[in-house]
């Protein structure tokens, strides 16, 4: 029997089967090695293989091969990795211009994360019904932007079903790695795309209160057979673990795009003579912000780099 892994619990798995069943599994035997040295297995969004031992007991007896991963340290000194989740095809950051403010390192991190593996990302501004003239001028400058750097970019509410349906069409037929800030709508928002309530609305004036509703672990919710969610609270934060500074620009599309204009092939656009990217932000061709972000990163790696 084929089945998705939906949650991890310890040694135990909830996997759902067929038809939507979830079931409890374990891994008995020993898997075929995935070359990667991490502390769990199986991960949420893998398809495995599983035999049923007895009532309310299943074993996962192979684990098929992953699209894509995203890992994590496992500890913060350890060499050995956790994986968060696995089979990706979208990753959804989730944010919001206004309550809560809008956190760019946050966006641009996630950004470079899913760059590095290569996943295409989709912005997603929720809470619009929040915003007046001005800041919805903002917002929409700011789309267009990012989409310039050729990110997908919706805005919705969820408390006034705007834009969920076009939501809905764009994650169709995929399994989405969601990841935002505490306070933006996200279980409001897999409420209202699994049509159920998978989890608990905290109200606005809860949030502030540090790490309260933070939960480590991923957790993969159905929207339809063949539409899945996984809410991966790990997303923002592990993403320039295990990156050289030197590849950071790598993960900046307008740089990239801009870079075979530079002197030199290995420009860091940083002070090098000749950079034809620098000089784009400082123009304002493109935006400042996204440069400080980079030469913030860049100095976050150089310290990590030398660990
Ligand atoms: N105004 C407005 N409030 C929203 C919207 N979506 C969620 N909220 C509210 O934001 C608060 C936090 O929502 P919640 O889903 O718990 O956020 P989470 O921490 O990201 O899971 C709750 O009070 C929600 O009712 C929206 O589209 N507009
Ligand atoms: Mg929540
Ligand atoms: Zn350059």
């Amino acid at each position: 029997m084929k089945g998705i892994v939906v949650k991890s619990t310890g040694s135990w798995y909830k996997v759902r089967i067929a038809h939507g069943e979830i079931v409890d599994a374990r891994v008995r035997g020993k898997l075929r090695t995935t070359g990667i040295r991490s502390t769990n297995p199986v991960a949420v969004g893998d398809m495995v293989l599983l035999s049923q031992r007895s009532e309310g007991d299943w074993s996962i007896d192979d684990l098929e091969e992953r699209k894509n991963y995203i890992i994590r340290k496992a500890t913060k000194l350890s060499k050995q990795t956790h994986i968060v989740a696995a089979n990706i095809d979208l990753a959804i950051a989730l944010v919001t211009l206004k309550n809560p403010k809008l956190k760019f390192g946050f966006l641009d991190r996630m950004l470079i994360t899913t760059e590095a593996y290569n996943i295409p990302t989709l912005i997603v501004f929720n809470k619009i019904d929040l915003l007046n003239d001005v800041e919805r001028d903002y917002l929409n400058e700011l789309s267009k932007a990012y989409q310039n750097f050729g990110y997908t970019m919706l805005q919705i509410s969820v408390n006034e079903y705007m834009g969920i349906e076009e939501l809905k069409a764009t994650i169709h037929n995929k399994t989405c790695a969601i990841s935002g800030h505490s306070g933006v709508g996200k279980s409001s928002l897999l409420n209202a795309l699994t049509g159920i309530e998978v989890a608990r609305v905290t109200d606005v004036s809860d949030f502030n209160e540090k790490g309260q509703h933070t939960t480590t672990f991923a957790e993969l919710y159905e929207v339809n057979p063949s539409t899945f969610l996984i809410d991966t609270p790990g997303l923002k934060s592990f993403g320039l673990i295990d990156m050289q500074k030197e590849e950071l620009k790598d993960y900046f599309p307008e740089m990239v795009e801009r870079s075979s204009n530079c002197k030199f092939h290995n420009c860091l656009h940083i002070n090098e003579p000749g950079c034809a990217v620098k000089p784009a932000y400082e123009n304002s061709e493109l935006p400042w912000f996204r440069y400080e972000n980079y030469l913030h990163f860049f100095d976050e790696l150089k310290d990590l780099n030398a660990h």
